[in-house]
């Protein structure tokens, strides 16, 4: 299947995808960010999801991944992620920043999600360096599409700040 990697400026919440990826913590609670907007916009049945998941199995590990529904939201599903806090970059970032990304795929092509939406993970309270993780974001994205996708037709990248725009519309437009 031809899969086509999108580029959006713009709000998260507003999309109307089948899956949007939420850049959550481990506590699976909420918080700021892209996290509060997603949380705030799309009401309580969304929290209320991700608490009867961490009664069920504990907090999320870094890299990990699951999903609720996306209650007032657009979207039909929320996956939630939990990025890396930046920490030098010594400490294993990279990968499980890799990891997000591709347990978020593989959740929405289970779900049989043909549209996926994306926010920057990591980059904003947890530091991440934009470029680096820019770069991993895409290519984690390809190498996911040319091998083990099965269902999802669109990933759109939802850069929120001009300077994850500008760094993603460099690399996307090579
Ligand atoms: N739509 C799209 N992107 C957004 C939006 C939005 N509405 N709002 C912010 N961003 P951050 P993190 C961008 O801090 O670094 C939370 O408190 C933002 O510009 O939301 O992974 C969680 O609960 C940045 O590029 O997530 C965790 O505790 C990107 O989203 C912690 O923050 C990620 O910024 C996670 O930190």
């Amino acid at each position: 299947m031809k899969t086509e990697i999108k580029l959006v400026k713009g709000d998260i919440t507003t999309m109307a995808v089948d899956a949007i990826v939420n850049a959550a913590n481990s506590s699976l609670l909420g918080g700021g960010g892209v996290d509060g907007a997603i949380h705030r916009k799309g009401g309580s049945r969304i929290l209320e999801e991700c608490k009867a998941i961490r009664n069920r199995q504990g907090k999320c590990k870094t890299g990990d991944a699951f999903y609720t529904s996306a209650g007032l939201l657009p979207a039909k599903y929320v996956i939630h992620t939990v990025g890396p806090v930046w920490n030098g970059g010594r400490n294993k970032e990279p990968e499980l920043l890799a990891s997000c990304y591709r347990k978020s795929l593989e959740i929405a092509d289970s779900l049989l999600a043909r549209s996926i939406a994306f926010p920057n993970i990591s980059t904003g309270v947890y530091h991440f360096p934009k470029a680096e993780a820019a770069q991993i974001a895409i290519a984690t994205v390809k190498e996911f599409i040319d091998n083990e996708n099965k269902n999802i037709e669109e990933v759109i990248f939802v850069c929120f700040d001009d300077e994850n725009y500008q760094l993603y519309k460099n690399i996307l437009d090579r």
